[in-house]
């Protein structure tokens, strides 16, 4: 067994000599402190030193309805790991208030004033687009938990995600609603303004096409938007087996309850944003029958869900969500990047994270790549009476 601590004086130095040969491609420092190495390794690893981790998520504003839980489930993990002892993370929250602008001044702060060793987060898709520019660029191994876009792991080596790609749940859900609505036609209504919505839309277009659906009407709106009467007037004018919504709750609420409204009454197929009690909470009854594919479900016998679901019910006094399950995720997933070689160095956090192979998790068996892409089964689900069931996984 190797033990890596050295006393302070050595150990700075130590750093500094470090930090000044180990410059990446991108030209940033990078991190390396002796005193983020331990000794053993995975549940034997003990690190001396506090590992400093960063929370960016949305807190406040339209995608808080994510980040509340995303702080609870990260809160919850980390409470758990450091109460198994070896190895102590501290993490700070920062909130980007759903919105770009905030995001990259979060992400300037863990990066520059915490110095942490690896960042959960953001919420959104439509934010992780930039800010990932920045932590790539600083070094700091990223995990997306909730970031499915296409493109995501693409922006770099020190890009994860822990949050199951919208293609994927897509290409289960769309082909399930087929199968037991027998779909022939539908109307595809889309968020054209933020990042996930619109490339989650052309994901849905490819999957309807491969498995032969017509769409006969397809309209977009935008965030922020509230009166969805012109998209809705040409639905009513076509007759369509179901409406595929690709929208974050803000527009999703008010655009289901319009189109209930106007009578419209086909089942609708919706995104992973769709896997949340809070958006089923605020449709109240225009929720039935709503289909969603995501990464996470309450009725999944995987392993530790029924402990995760209990024990979370009693912190928090609400059941968790899907945001919450893939955040509680990410923590053990850094935890074991860590614990490989006992090393909670930025690249060592990096090296490992994309080793991780079939991890037994709450999302079931999950893996991660080298190129930051995550391997795991989508669940799709209907909501009945307000309760999400397994559909299909
Ligand atoms: C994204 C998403 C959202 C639904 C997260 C809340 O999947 O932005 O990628």
């Amino acid at each position: 067994m190797r033990f890596y601590r050295t006393s302070g004086a050595l150990a700075a130095a130590a750093a500094l000599l470090a930090s000044a040969a180990c410059v990446s491609e991108e030209g940033a420092a990078e991190q390396s402190d002796d005193t983020l190495v331990g000794s053993g390794t995975g549940a034997d690893c003990t690190i001396e030193e506090t590992v400093p981790i960063g929370a960016v998520l949305s807190l406040t504003e339209a995608a808080a309805f994510a980040g509340e839980y995303q702080r609870e489930g990260i809160e919850m993990a980390f409470e758990e790991i450091n109460a198994a002892g070896g190895v102590e993370y501290e993490v700070t929250y920062e909130d980007d208030k759903t919105s770009l602008e905030d995001s990259v001044a979060a992400f300037e702060k863990v990066i520059d004033r915490d110095e942490v060793s690896a960042i959960i987060g953001p919420t959104l898709s439509n934010m992780a687009f930039t800010t990932y520019t920045d932590s790539q660029s600083a070094g700091v191994p990223t995990v997306g938990i909730s970031t499915t876009a296409e493109g995501i792991p693409e922006i770099g080596d020190y890009i994860f995600r822990a949050s199951l790609p919208e293609e994927v749940a897509l290409a289960a859900s769309i082909p399930a609603a087929k199968e037991t609505l027998g779909i022939e036609n539908v109307a595809v209504l889309y968020d054209s303004a933020d990042e996930f919505t619109d490339s989650a839309f052309n994901t849905m277009t490819d999957v309807l096409a491969d498995e032969g659906v017509e769409v006969v009407v397809e309209e977009s709106f935008e965030t922020g938007d509230t009166d969805f009467s012109a998209q809705l007037s040409k639905v009513q004018q076509n007759e369509v087996d179901a409406l595929i919504l690709s929208a974050l709750p803000g527009e999703t609420v008010p655009l289901v309850k319009q189109a209930r409204d106007l009578g419209i009454e086909s089942p609708i197929v919706g995104g992973n944003a769709f896997n949340s009690p809070v958006l089923v909470g605020a449709l109240e009854d225009a929720s039935e029958g709503l289909i969603v594919g995501g990464a996470w479900s309450a009725a999944a016998d995987t392993t530790g869900n029924a402990d995760f679901i209990a024990d979370y019910t009693e912190q928090y006094d609400r059941a968790p969500d899907q945001f919450a399950a893939q955040a509680y995720t990410a923590a053990y997933l850094i935890d074991e990047a860590v614990r490989a070689d006992c090393d909670a160095n930025r690249e060592a956090i990096k090296d490992n994270l994309g080793q991780i192979l079939e991890f037994d998790s709450i999302l079931g068996p999950i893996s991660l790549a080298e190129d930051g892409e995550v391997t795991q089964e989508p669940f799709v689900q209907i909501i009945r009476s307000g309760e999400f069931t397994l559909l299909e996984g």
